[in-house]
């Protein structure tokens, strides 16, 4: 197959060593450079067979349906919730995702969030830079070993924060669709009942509709003035307005977030509170992991066609 009469369209932009691949190796389309997208899709919507997306954006029902060509879908990212699965899978479009790849340094991360809250990192960097030790103590911060973790979702991610927080001796709970039975795990069916428990609540399972604004008022009141909201996972699954009033009426202790529901917009008062601390969406951000999240989603589309198969499919029949 002469492999460049293959289009490929390109929603985001990607990495710049990726982009260069692809574009050696395919005939790329960059739909976030068209001011016409509805022109430019009349036009070339049907010679795409391909696309390329970005975890954190996805390919919605709408765009998808106006490719009716495409076979494959290949993402930077392991989330998949800004893409329309049930079309994908009545279409017969493959999905591959970047699996494996990033899963330690999500979990890395979500213990580091664990430590800046609860040890208040930013803000004794601040009081440092700012002159604030010299005529001062530092205020006490909250002891991290020993605590008690509950991590709702616990898939490859979750199992990699278990597997981290069990070396800071901290108790494991968890909240999943089903019991686990993982010896010295404890399984708790609501995730009420796992906030109630725990001193950080940390947020490991996937977005989308089902998922959505499941971290609410009720939910960071039972976390309680002792706990501490974390996410690494999606920004829709908590009610953001629900955890303004949270921190606002100090129900819950704080909240370590990398991830906001319309990013890159956080909401203003969220930047307020010192108790908070935030990152821009970075769980997946180091060199290392970025360079095999792009090599794998060069090899799934180069592979598909080449070979006609993906290397990291996801099972779209489950
Ligand atoms: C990336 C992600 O940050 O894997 C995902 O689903 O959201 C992240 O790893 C994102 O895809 C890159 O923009």
């Amino acid at each position: 197959m002469n492999s460049t009469t293959i289009n490929v369209l390109v929603i985001q932009p990607l990495m710049d060593e990726l982009a260069k691949r692809l574009s050696d190796r395919f005939i790329c389309h960059n739909l976030y450079e068209h001011r016409d997208i509805d022109h430019f899709l009349s036009q070339h919507g049907k010679e795409i067979r391909a696309v390329a997306t970005r975890g954190d954006v996805g390919l919605d029902a709408e765009l998808m349906a106006r490719l009716p060509n495409l076979e494959i879908i290949s993402v930077f990212g392991v989330g998949t919730d800004g893409i329309d699965l049930k079309s994908a899978a009545k279409r017969n479009i493959i999905v591959a995702i970047t699996s494996d790849t990033l899963t330690d340094d999500v979990a890395d991360l979500a213990m580091g969030l664990v430590i800046a809250t609860s040890r208040q990192l930013i803000i004794q960097d601040k009081f440092a830079r700012s002159g604030g030790w010299l005529t001062a103590s530092p205020t006490l911060a909250s002891k991290v070993s020993g605590k008690k973790l509950g991590i709702v979702g616990l898939g490859k991610i979750g199992k990699a924060i278990a597997k981290r927080a069990a070396a800071f001796d901290m108790p494991i709970g968890y909240c999943d669709q089903t019991d686990q039975k993982i010896e010295n795990y404890h399984y708790f069916p609501s995730v009420i009942a796992l906030a109630d428990s725990c001193d950080f609540l940390v947020l490991a399972l996937p977005g989308g509709e089902e998922n959505k604004g499941m971290i609410n008022i009720e939910v960071l009141r039972a976390l309680g003035s002792k706990g501490t909201l974390i996410n690494i996972a999606r920004g829709s699954l908590v009610n953001e307005a629900d955890l303004i009033i949270a921190l606002k009426e100090c129900a819950i202790k704080g909240a370590g977030l990398d991830v906001y529901d319309n990013e890159p917009y956080i909401p203003e008062e969220l930047l307020t509170f010192d108790n908070v601390v935030i990152t821009p969406h970075i769980a997946s951000a180091t060199t290392e992991t970025r360079i095999n999240m792009a090599r794998i989603v060069y090899d799934n589309l180069d592979s598909y066609f080449t070979h006609g198969n993906a290397i990291t499919p996801i099972n779209l029949n489950k």
